[in-house]
């Protein structure tokens, strides 16, 4: 059976869309808007019965699978028993035991605790209040590429003007950028590149608050620091009296072939965020961090009336235990070890493929859009879903659910592939 019934995106999708355009925020965009009906062991099913091959899980979300049966049996048996008390008004157990999960999954062995939110701004707000709180200091330090939200405060994290931040000003103040270890852009060491952010850090800001980053940067495009960047930040962080803060909402819970990403350079953060994939597509996040940290805030000063909603945790209960019985892990390191070669010969040196696990890059080396526009577009209209990133939008990635059967990996590899070499003309 054909993959593709109509043309991309096929006229159901088309009338959604003119619907869409008279009730929904042109605020709001879409990568490929085609309107999606149900989804199916890496696939993504659309109105018009097309099936889309996902390499994009939803932005990172959906790696156990969509729907996956764990999570799917334990949303269905909460939301039958109830939906919502409020954590902070009546307690129930799920909360408890995601964050028993997450304090045993995290990096370090030290006594942690949790708190949960909604969503991975939210989480990343909330850590930086909890740095400011426990040293008694204002400023955050972030990286050139950083994102991290959309919120007010994360905004002014996030280093992105354009779609993020254009218009939206004033941002939160005592946010300090310093330039990211970019090994394909600036040749560095890692702690050459650590050396030369903590001498701006020391000349032009004095201890921070926190130092916050992504041990993989996202949205920023896929970029990997070179080994030893991150463990010089946090032995400076350590000596300092900061915090040093592990955004892992997307490098989390698998997706680089480990349970978080820090792992791979062996980095013990202080406090750590997480969502995304951490409940298999329910909205959910967390800070998980340092007992005495944790414990330092005052009863009430964390919170939200969602926060931990009980169906989110008993999906992520479901989420985290398929990955621990299927070996995400694994998995992850498989998609890597199949994508990169066959990405590679693709390319060819016309820029730079890399990534760990199943979060994975090609960066062209021209650092305008269109390369990766019309690459992005030519995988769209074949049907597979492919997301660019990058702060000169230069970047595809790719982040496809954990689960994906080898010959649906395979052959959206081969459309991708395709694209690459048309793209960049060899
Ligand atoms: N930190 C590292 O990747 C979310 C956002 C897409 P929320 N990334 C996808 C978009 O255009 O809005 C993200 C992230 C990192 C924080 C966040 C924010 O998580 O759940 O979207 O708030």
């Amino acid at each position: 059976m054909p993959r593709l019934l109509t043309p991309i995106p096929g006229p159901r999708s088309l009338r959604l869309a003119a619907r869409r355009a008279d009730a929904v925020s042109a605020g709001v965009a879409s990568t490929l808007p085609v309107y999606i009906d149900h989804a199916e062991d890496g696939l993504l099913v659309d109105v018009d019965g097309n099936r889309l091959i996902d390499l994009a899980s939803g932005i990172a979300v959906t790696g156990v699978g969509n729907p996956a049966p764990r999570v799917a049996e334990a949303v269905h048996g909460q939301i039958d028993r109830f939906s919502h008390t409020c954590f902070m008004v009546t307690p129930y157990e799920g909360y408890v035991e995601v964050c028993e999960r997450l304090n045993a999954l995290t990096p370090g062995t030290h006594a942690k605790r949790s708190a949960l939110f909604n969503s991975g701004s939210e989480a990343v707000e909330n850590a930086v209040k909890i740095a400011r709180l426990v040293t008694g200091r204002a400023p955050v330090v972030v990286f050139d590429h950083a994102y991290h939200g959309r919120t007010n405060l994360t905004l002014a994290l996030t280093a992105k003007t354009t779609p993020y931040k254009q218009g939206f000003g004033p941002f939160a103040p005592e946010v300090y950028r310093v330039p990211m270890s970019y090994p394909y852009r600036d040749g560095l060491s890692g702690p050459d590149a650590a050396a030369r952010v903590l001498d701006l850090v020391e000349k032009q800001v004095g201890p921070p608050a926190c130092v916050l980053i992504e041990p993989i940067q996202g949205e920023g495009g896929f970029i990997e620091p070179a080994p030893g960047f991150l463990a010089a930040l946090a032995a400076w962080c350590r000596d300092r009296g900061a915090l040093f803060v592990a955004d892992e909402i997307q490098t989390g819970f698998c997706r680089t072939g480990a349970w978080f990403a820090c792992e791979h350079e062996r980095v013990v953060p202080d406090l750590v965020t997480t969502a995304k994939g951490i409940a298999g597509g329910l909205p959910l996040a967390a800070v998980t961090g340092r007992a005495e940290l944790m414990d330092a805030v005052h009863p009430g000063g964390l919170g939200g009336t969602y926060g931990g909603n009980p169906v989110a945790c008993a999906a992520a209960l479901g989420a985290i235990d398929t990955m621990a019985e299927l070996d995400l892990n694994a998995a992850a390191r498989r998609i890597g070890a199949t994508a990169l070669p066959r990405l590679r010969a693709a390319l060819g040196g016309r820029g730079d493929v890399r990534g760990r696990g199943a979060m994975l890059a090609v960066e062209f080396a021209e650092q305008t859009p269109e390369v990766a526009r019309r690459v992005a577009a030519s995988c769209h209209a074949a049907g597979v879903v492919v997301l660019t990133c990058g702060t000169h939008g230069n970047v595809i990635r790719l982040l496809p659910p954990l689960v994906i059967p080898e010959e649906l990996l395979a052959e959206g590899l081969a459309v991708l592939e395709h694209a690459i070499v048309e793209g960049v003309g060899r």
